[in-house]
């Protein structure tokens, strides 16, 4: 099937271009014309960019955004925030995770991601035993996503062991757990599930190397030739030491010796490196997963992104524990964790006269698109039809001064500039709310209602 769409201003590979149509066959683009032909081609009023990619994601967390901000017995931790989320993931069904994840992914679309990357790790029943079908909450994942439109990366996540040198896993992991042939056979079943999806992908997440063994961690890499691959590392300070106690290399650095960390790589968090780690970690052209709203929240710790940025560290964003989801804002988040520290303004851009969000934008769909591994990213030929209208009526965009218009996106309005939004060459969010949002929205009250009752 065939479209033809004329914006009236597009965020094209070269910048902004007036009057621009966009030819898409089958969900790809096929053709960008910047002052083309009108006739025959649905006009849209708007600023067009493309949709980001949400490379971090545990969709299940959306449902207890908000719940635990609230000061326990003592020393309240990212660690203590894990015993809440262990205890809310008790709770939940298959059609829980369909409810939650539905919802979560609305959400993203409505607030300017097109496509997501599911690191999944919510395996089993609520005893710990496989489902008939091993891949059954996978499966529920992959429901969502059809449901709401939005693209999908699935990557089951191989969680072996509660923490560093094969410690056994603790009660609230029982659902994660997998021996390397289990997985294998999970990774089939999930591999099935997302087949009728247009263009998804699935790869691999090994949890973190406080979840596996070396040789666990090297036997599900050489079962998966190909495809993403993402794990969890150096978010805390704890996790850093405990590694080093471990092995005597800090996460970032062990993986960096003893995985062949090629692009195929995101290394999610990325938050405690030494400058060594952070230049060889940029080197490696694998991607940071960064999720600065997520880290602010769990008091991980802040990103070294100017020293990243000059060693020409590839890094995309992520919405991690889904409590605010906004691509916008996950951008500023990250830059404005640099002032704090800095205490400077502008500094992720690195040449005079650079924009910030201009630069954050452009960097977190190229990382994006290579940590999702799917054609994305860009409104350009041979991309996937993921595009998001900006508001160009609104009072903060100058209609003349286009070199303005992402920045006041990014720092001044975050997600209300998001307008229309089109996956795969179809509209799925409009005037800000997605075709389905009704039921989706009334179905995930239901199950939340169910679960922390
Ligand atoms: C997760 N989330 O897997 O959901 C983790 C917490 C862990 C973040 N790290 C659990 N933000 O790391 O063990
Ligand atoms: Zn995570």
């Amino acid at each position: 099937m065939s479209r033809s769409f004329h914006f009236s201003d597009a965020w094209l590979p070269a910048g902004w271009a007036r009057d621009v149509r966009v030819d898409v066959a089958d969900g790809v683009i096929v053709k960008v014309a910047a002052g083309g032909e009108r006739a025959g081609s649905e006009r849209i009023a708007g600023l067009a960019v493309p949709g980001m990619p949400n490379l971090h994601s545990h969709a299940f967390q959306r449902g207890m955004a908000g719940l635990t901000e609230r000061r326990g017995p003592a020393n309240d931790s990212f660690w203590t925030w894990r015993e809440l989320m262990y205890r809310f993931l008790e709770r939940i069904t298959p059609d829980d995770m369909l409810a939650v994840t539905a919802f979560a992914y609305m959400d993203m679309l409505e607030a300017g991601y097109t496509s997501v990357a599911e690191f999944h790790y919510l395996h089993h029943d609520i005893d710990g035993r496989p489902y008939g079908d091993v891949a059954e909450m996978a499966s529920r994942v992959a429901e969502a996503a059809d449901e709401t439109g939005i693209g999908l990366t699935l990557l089951p996540s191989f969680y072996a062991f509660g923490g560093f040198g094969a410690a056994a896993p603790k009660g609230g992991q029982r659902r994660f757990i997998n021996t390397p042939d289990g997985f294998a056979k999970l990774v089939e079943q999930a591999r099935a599930a997302i087949t009728p999806l247009p263009a998804a992908r699935i790869g691999i997440a090994p949890h973190s190397l406080r979840a596996v063994t070396p040789a666990t961690l090297r036997a599900v890499v050489d079962a998966a030739p190909d495809g993403p691959i993402h794990i969890h590392a150096a978010e805390q300070t704890r996790e850093v030491e405990d590694c080093l106690a471990w092995s005597g290399r800090r996460p970032v650095a062990w993986l960096l010796d003893e995985m062949n960390m090629s692009p195929r790589w995101c290394v999610v968090h990325a938050t405690h490196l030494t400058a060594s780690e952070t230049e060889r970690l940029a080197r490696s052209g694998a991607v940071a997963g960064l999720c600065p709203i997520t880290e602010a929240s769990l008091g991980d710790g802040i990103f070294d992104g100017e020293r990243y940025f000059i060693a020409g560290g590839r890094f995309g964003i992520g919405t991690d524990s889904n409590i605010e989801v906004d691509a916008a804002a996950e951008l500023r988040q990250l830059e404005y964790s640099q002032r704090l520290r800095d205490r400077m303004r502008n500094v992720l851009a690195l040449s005079e006269g650079d924009s910030v969000g201009q630069g954050l934008f452009a960097s977190a769909l190229a990382g994006g698109r290579q940590a999702l591994g799917r054609p994305i990213g860009a409104i350009a030929p041979g991309h996937r039809a993921d595009i998001v209208v900006l508001d160009e009526a609104h009072p903060d965009i100058r209609p003349d001064q286009p070199q303005h218009w992402l920045d006041a996106w990014i720092f001044v309005t975050g997600r209300r500039l998001v307008k229309d939004v089109m996956v795969g060459g179809a509209f799925v969010v409009s005037d800000g709310r997605h075709r389905r949002h009704a039921a989706i929205a009334a179905r995930y009250r239901q199950a939340l209602t169910r679960i922390t009752a």
